[in-house]
């Protein structure tokens, strides 16, 4: 293997999977304040086991490393939410989520550290999975270039939006049991909008949300799924395209 595909070969190293490029990214400046408010989908200050199996589960598509160490890296990330949750509210505040990611790093870095010595003694081992790397690169590159990017802007912004819906489904499905009651559902999205809308004229109340839920259709009576919910969640989410249901809102908040 010739310098240049060595260097290649470190480039693929920094690629693409998050939990991969919030190291990356740590190293170039990019600091874990900002990683934690993208690790907390719904930005409600705190990210959650939901919101963190995301970062255990982008450990497969760390570039390069063997399945031995994936799996290692996997059972090291899920260990870590319980010794980083200092308080032990199942809950990794902002200061606990970048002591996490800090200590992480260091073995991160031994990783490749490991790897690029397998490289440097097994330049055969090397040319292929590097070769494989950007296999994979190229294939979701081609992806992204064939759909138009309307699309692709609209699969993102759904992508959020349903993110964002399936976290607060996680928190309002106490029990885990794929029901959320009225109860559950009004006295979350009350405290969930006052915390994301700052203007108070645009807030809804414990009562309004009893009322949305109501008129949700449900396949049960006082079982609000995860699918009736994103679809409840992305209507709200755009609901400001539809003008009409604005002026009627402005209306009854006695708003001219
Ligand atoms: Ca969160
Ligand atoms: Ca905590």
């Amino acid at each position: 293997m010739n310098k240049k595909t060595f260097l290649g070969a470190l480039a693929v190293l920094a690629l693409a999977a998050p939990a991969n490029a919030l190291e990356c990214g740590a190293a170039a400046g990019f600091n874990f304040g900002d990683a934690f408010d993208l690790m907390d989908v719904n930005g409600d200050g705190f990210v959650s086991a939901n919101e963190y199996a995301g970062l255990v589960d982008a450990a497969d598509q760390t570039p390069l490393l063997t399945d031995a160490q994936k799996q290692a890296k996997k059972k090291r990330l899920e260990k870590a939410f319980k010794q980083f949750d200092a308080d032990k509210n199942d809950r990794l505040e902002k200061e606990e989520f970048i002591r996490l990611m800090t200590a992480e790093t260091q073995f991160a870095m031994k990783d490749q550290m490991e790897q690029m010595k397998k490289f440097a003694d097994d330049p055969d081992y090397a040319e292929k999975q590097l070769q494989a790397a950007m296999e994979k690169l190229n294939q979701t590159m081609e992806k992204v270039k064939s759909m138009p990017t309307e699309k692709l802007a609209d699969n993102f912004l759904a992508n959020i939006s349903n993110g964002i819906a399936d976290e607060n489904f996680f928190q309002m499905d106490k029990n885990g049991n794929g029901c959320v009651t009225e109860d559950e559902y009004a006295v979350y999205m009350a405290e969930y909008t006052k915390k994301m809308v700052n203007d108070p004229q645009f807030q809804m109340s414990e009562q309004d949300f009893r009322e949305m839920y109501r008129e949700e259709k449900k396949a049960k009576p006082n079982c609000l799924t995860k699918d009736e919910y994103i679809r409840n969640f992305n209507k709200m989410a755009t609901a400001p395209d539809d003008f009409d249901d604005v002026d009627a809102l402005l209306a009854e908040t006695g708003e001219d």
